[in-house]
């Protein structure tokens, strides 16, 4: 199992799909072995199975073998718990259940009643982790979010100026351009295009290929100009009817795509956002800031990860900030569990989950 977990991280980028690695395993001898290289290529257990006799083995997979005869895509395919069972393997040793609707323990079900011996949950943390974003996408149909912040040691995201350029070190940054190279979008506030104009694609860490950079406007401030229009990759801007026609011809005219949503208080429904980016296949969505976009995923509670980056410094009040999050008192405060601590050149880096019970 340990070999497919490894097989199964060793494909860059499989996403709307999960990361699969499969092993086929005949008297302790490993006789097949594949990883899911994303669509359209095949499933692991199928790539696996390509050009060898199955008859007899155990197959060791992170994820449930699929039962589902019809591609996201309306494809037909073969199922391969059919596959694995015509194939001749004796016993189907699964890390854990395909959260999948069109799967969900229906594969084991296939298995076992052709007679497979199915066993499941070796190394079923690791290999929930590994796919955490897709196993939170089928479950809920939302991306999972993770907000990265740079912060000073006082918390601070800007100086009183308003500057951020830099917080962080430069082995922090590039950690970020290769976060974003495997992010199936990443997302930031129309005051972030306005005030460091990034492009935020995935540079100089041979990214083969950009997520989808969604930028979240209500009011239609962003320059069809700025740096974020222009780079490989698609763009989309989400805005509400607060912004004017004219404005979403232009961002149009410069190549991106515009959705209109309902606006509350603080702007653009994020909630709405993040659920039509589920529709659209967003599993992973990464967003970066500014103190606007920061407070209201907060506030809404749609944040599932933090990325904290602390640089050694200080800046004091005074800049702009992260705001009110609804919480009145400390029993109030929202709750998170530290996944992962690093040290990255100077800075530290903080990873942490929401706990939202408990
Ligand atoms: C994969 N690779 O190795 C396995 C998967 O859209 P389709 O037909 O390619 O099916 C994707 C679903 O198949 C996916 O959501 C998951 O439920 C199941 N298993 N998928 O891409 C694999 N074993
Ligand atoms: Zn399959």
């Amino acid at each position: 199992m340990r070999r497919a977990l490894e097989l199964a991280s060793s494909a860059s980028h499989t996403s709307p799909n999960p990361k699969v690695g499969a092993v086929l395993v005949r008297d302790g001898s490993v006789v097949g072995e594949a990883a899911h290289q994303g669509p359209p290529y095949p499933h692991a257990e199928m790539a696996a199975l390509e050009g060898i006799d199955a008859a007899g083995t155990t197959l060791y997979i992170n994820l449930e073998p699929c039962s589902h005869h019809a591609a996201l895509d309306g494809r037909p395919r073969l199922p391969c718990c059919e596959a694995v069972a015509a194939a001749g393997v004796r016993r189907v040793v699964a890390a854990m259940q395909d959260p999948d609707p069109r799967v969900r323990g229906r594969g084991f079900g296939y298995l076992r009643s052709r007679g497979v011996e199915v066993e499941v949950g070796l190394l079923g943390a690791e290999a929930k982790e590994l796919n955490a974003a897709f196993v939170h996408h089928r479950t809920t149909g939302r991306p999972l979010v993770t907000l990265k912040l740079a912060l000073t040691l006082d918390g601070r995201i800007a100086a009183p100026d308003g500057t951020a350029r830099w917080i962080t070190g430069p082995e922090t940054r590039r950690k970020v351009h290769k976060r974003r190279a495997v992010a199936d979008a990443v997302m930031v506030g129309a005051g972030t295009v306005e005030s460091d104009d990034p492009q935020l694609t995935a540079r100089d860490v041979g990214a083969e290929r950009q997520p989808l950079r969604v930028v979240v406007d209500s009011s239609g401030r962003t320059d069809p100009k700025a740096k974020v229009f222009s780079g490989a990759g698609e763009v989309l801007v989400a805005t509400t009817d607060a912004s004017s026609h004219e404005v979403h011809v232009a961002w149009k005219e410069v190549g991106a795509e515009v959705i209109v949503l309902d606006g509350s208080e603080r702007g653009v429904d994020l909630g709405e956002l993040v659920t039509a980016l589920g529709e659209r296949l967003v599993l992973d969505l990464y967003c970066e800031g500014g103190a606007g976009l920061a407070t209201s995923l907060l506030a809404d509670d749609l944040v599932d990860r933090l990325e904290l980056h602390y640089a050694p410094k200080l800046a004091g009040k005074g800049g702009p900030d992260i705001g009110d999050l609804g919480v009145r008192s400390m029993s109030g405060a929202h709750l998170w569990r530290i996944r992962e601590t690093a040290r990255s050149g100077d800075d530290l880096l903080v990873t942490l989950a929401r706990r939202r019970e408990g």
